[in-house]
């Protein structure tokens, strides 16, 4: 099934016949190719290559680099059906998901294009007479893109199409489980490369492998943008080596989103915000619903609601439709769902669902059962994220303990409020309210549009990614002072006579 898939993406077999790295796909745990990791030599030339490659692009005019990503965004429309298919093999996620990742990529090259012709600096009134100030943007260089399993192509994208409209080059390195939807985006990056004309053909790579390969990116004074996503741990370690030759990152980190859920809810509203959040991706999205913080006047009937809805959930295949929870993407996320449940029931929690599932049909494959846990308290567990569908549930009864359990955690990405009641919905965006990158108002915790500025406060790293003016972090900003004057008045009014 896969062939034919990554053929019409422009994959040939021979690219994924052989490699150190194997690809399963986490469906049923079969070997769907294999992939070379790159050398450190061929890291390095590959980053040698994204230099002269920054040299060429970063004169070409803005609106031409945009030229380039609309094409791009024709490519993906195209091939929407392909590359959605390809990420639910590789990532497991449903269908309707799959797509809706290339959806968000499209939308990131629209939004893209446009801003090639916005990218704004300001005129700046200058104290000295004759004189003009102003603020210009300018490329950056070579951006590293690294990028995690559960949305293998769309966070790349957000960097990427924005980094290519800003004149910067772009390496990629993907996770190393999902290197195959990589290698089919750049196949389509290089159709619109292609059809583009003259755009240098190393403008933006991809570099296959491990830790190491991306260590040799977060290493390099050549890269001096690393936009990386992943784990609060991945984050910890990289950014040191980044911070110690002074480069910039942005990072886009662990979550542990809440949702508070007060009186006035509309509950059926709050069910299905809850139920998309917190199962939709298996649980294995950064943005993913971690935490129900509900008032105790209805906490006990919505966790009645939630209960009939986890029962009706349907777990399997992701390929086929009304399946809402695929697989996990392995054994090593199983086990640590395991591991958290285990924990929750120690500190007193009181878990339904939860489990393997699907063990007879899918042996080689990873499908759990999402988890309720009633909790009594936030203890230890609900202050960590795991990557799994495992959903705590807290109860609150005045508004600031509510809001003190939503941001008495290290992580600060996405947030939520189900409430009918407007002094409630304002303070929780106010300045004293959820301390996240993300706050909504009877809207769950993920499923972000691109047109926002995306990313979290605290050990969620603090990089913004997509909209916005997120562009701004893949340039140089640089103040100019132009004296057209006959004189040379210092600023200050400081007087400084030679003659
Ligand atoms: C992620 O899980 O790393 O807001 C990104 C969302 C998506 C992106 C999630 N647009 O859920």
């Amino acid at each position: 099934m896969i062939t034919p898939i990554l053929q019409a993406l422009g994959v040939t077999s021979e690219e994924v016949s052989r490699g150190d790295i194997v690809v399963k796909s986490p469906i049923d745990g079969r070997e769907i190719g294999r992939v070379l990791s790159d050398s450190a030599q061929e890291v390095e030339r590959k980053i040698a290559a994204s230099v002269q490659a920054f040299h060429a692009w970063r004169d070409v005019p803005a609106p031409r680099r945009g030229e380039l990503i609309r094409l791009f965004g024709e490519e993906l429309r195209a091939h929407k059906a392909h590359l959605g298919k390809l990420v639910t093999l590789e990532a497991g996620k449903i269908l309707q998901e799959g797509l809706g990742e290339v959806q968000e990529m499209i939308d990131i090259c629209d939004f893209a294009v446009g801003l090639s012709r916005q990218l704004y600096g300001l005129t700046i009134a200058s104290e000295r007479p004759g004189h003009r100030m102003m603020e210009t943007w300018h490329p950056l260089g070579p951006v590293g893109v690294i990028s995690a399993f559960n949305f293998p192509v769309a966070v790349w994208a957000w960097n990427a199409a924005l980094a290519i409209v800003c004149g910067d080059s772009v390496i990629w390195k993907p996770s190393e489980k999902t290197p195959l939807t990589a290698m089919a985006t750049q196949k389509l990056f290089e159709r619109a490369l292609a059809c583009f004309g003259d755009a240098p053909k190393s403008l933006s790579q991809v570099v296959q492998g491990g830790r190491a390969v991306g260590e040799m990116l977060a290493r390099d004074a050549r890269v001096p943008l690393i936009s990386a996503t992943g784990s609060t741990h991945m984050g910890k370690a990289l950014s040191p080596v980044v911070a110690g030759r002074l480069g910039r990152t942005i990072l886009e980190l662990g979550g542990n989103n809440a949702m508070i859920v007060a009186p006035s809810a509309d509950l059926k509203l709050a069910e299905r915000a809850i139920t998309f959040a917190a199962v939709g991706t298996a649980g294995q999205r950064c943005t993913s619903l971690r935490r129900v913080i509900a008032h105790t006047s209805i906490k006990d009937q919505l966790v009645d609601r939630l209960k009939t809805v986890y029962g009706k959930i349907k777990i399997g295949n992701p390929l086929t439709e009304g399946t809402l929870v695929g697989p996990l993407i392995d054994g090593a996320a199983v086990e640590a769902m395991e591991r958290a449940l285990a924990q929750a029931k120690a500190e007193g929690g009181k878990v339904s669902g939860g489990g393997r599932v699907l063990t007879n049909e899918f042996a080689g494959a990873h499908y759990v059962r999402p988890a309720l846990v009633e909790m009594p308290r936030q203890s230890d567990i609900v202050k960590r994220e795991t990557f799994a569908p495992i959903l705590y549930v807290l109860g609150y009864s005045q508004f600031d303990d509510a809001m003190a359990l939503q941001n008495g955690v290290a992580q600060g990405l996405s947030s939520c409020i189900f409430t009918r009641d407007m002094q409630e919905a304002e303070r929780f965006v106010a300045a004293s309210g959820s301390d996240c990158g993300i706050a909504n108002v009877n809207i769950g915790p993920s499923g972000a549009e691109i047109g926002g500025a995306f990313g979290g406060e605290k050990e969620t790293g603090g990089g913004r990614e997509s909209g916005s003016d997120s562009w701004k972090a893949y340039m140089r900003r640089q103040t100019a002072t132009i004296n057209y004057s006959n004189a040379l008045p210092l600023a200050q009014g400081i007087r400084f006579d030679t003659e």
